[in-house]
């Protein structure tokens, strides 16, 4: 059998978590030919991706493909893919804040915008959501550097600072903030807020779980009766909001909160779904941000409110400060500081198709 050629992959560093970005101009044009191709360079399905790049855990199974801008008022387009580590399933119905940090040194890599001397400012649509977002990546000399003094929790080192800023995300996946037009429901006699400020997530109290909030994720994940309970929540909040049948979707996220320990505004442990997040998702703590800040939901008793705009979201590796701009509960702007980096560049070669 002649041997399949490489595909062009930049495998890259967003934030906390890892993706293989592509051009689309590199993939098949088909959205079903696209996603089978994509199960085989991740490896999916197989808890350990043995045999494609995939690091056996959503957060290093995801992919971003970039393409010239489709809509004006944006520099670069960008779609967001979450490759299923143990299903045979690629979804884009979730976007991902993490990898956005990823796309503009990615875009410049690939000359698909120009570098300006110092910094440049790129603004990214992502297709997922429609939304654009605002991007500052460092580029001395006209050149993309990862090299500098940023650091975030859940990276080891300093690196280049990408700074982010979102404008109005506000039910930006199901279409409204309070998807149900209720700050609290009760699902299985748990209350939940249902609520999408750029993500759509599901809030709830670890202590109505019998939880502190402060448990590992290793914990949480060997916690079989939990996770069946989450799973069943997360079934019916799915349609609550918007959302169909969410069965074989990677949204919404399940957010376990308590109130903060380290001098943050709350403290969290994400279900995304199935596994638990190490970190934090930057669009999923933006939601739990609005949580905080809307009277009736379940965050808001829970939180310490920031006297200024900083909010500071707990997790698993420390915490993640993200800047709003908001009048009240309206929350306008929101700005996150991420780092990213180039892993590899070159050619990835796809399992071979598997026989049915
Ligand atoms: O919420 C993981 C990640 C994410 C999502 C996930 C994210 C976000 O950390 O913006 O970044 O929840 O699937 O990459």
């Amino acid at each position: 059998m002649a041997a399949e050629p490489g595909i062009p992959c930049l495998w890259m560093r967003g934030g906390t978590s890892k993706a293989a970005v592509f051009l689309a101009s590199d993939l098949p044009s088909d959205e079903m030919a696209r996603d089978r191709l994509l199960l085989r360079i991740m490896g999916s399905p197989d808890p350990r991706q043995i045999d494609g790049i995939g690091g056996g855990d959503p957060l290093s199974s995801k992919v971003a493909i970039l393409s010239p801008p489709s809509r004006g008022g944006a520099d670069v387009d960008y779609l967001f893919l979450q490759v299923f580590v143990d299903q045979p399933r690629v979804t884009a119905a979730q976007p991902c804040g993490n990898i956005l940090a990823a796309v503009g040194p990615a875009a410049l890599e690939r000359g698909l915008v120009a570098a300006q001397d110092g910094v440049t400012v790129l603004r990214i649509h992502t297709r997922n959501t429609g939304e654009v977002a605002q991007a500052v990546i460092q580029t001395p000399a006209r050149r993309v550097t990862y090299y500098g003094c940023a650091e975030i929790d859940g990276v080891p080192a300093a690196h280049a600072p990408v700074q982010l800023v979102f404008q109005n995300i506000a039910g930006a996946v199901c279409g409204a903030m309070l998807p149900t037009g209720q700050p609290s429901d009760m699902i299985d006699g748990i209350a939940c807020t249902l609520i999408d400020h750029g993500m759509p997530v599901v809030l709830m109290r670890a202590a109505d779980f019998g939880l502190s909030g402060q448990e590992s994720p290793e914990i949480l994940e060997s916690m079989n009766d939990l996770k069946a309970r989450i799973e069943g929540i997360r079934l019916q909040a799915g349609p609550m909001m918007g959302l169909g049948d969410v069965q074989a979707q990677s949204i919404p996220k399940m957010a376990l909160l308590a109130p903060p320990c380290c001098g943050g505004a709350i403290a969290t442990r994400f279900f995304i779904p199935q596994r638990v997040h190490k970190g934090v998702g930057v669009l999923a703590a933006v939601s739990v941000a609005a949580g905080c800040v809307t009277p009736g939901s379940i965050a808001h008793p829970l939180a310490q409110l920031p006297q200024n705009d900083s909010f500071r979201i707990e997790h698993p590796s420390g915490l993640t400060e993200i800047l709003l701009e908001r009048e009240g509960p309206h929350i306008h702007a929101a700005g996150f500081l991420r780092t990213a980096r180039k892993l590899m560049d070159g050619l990835v070669f796809p399992a071979p198709e598997r026989l049915a």
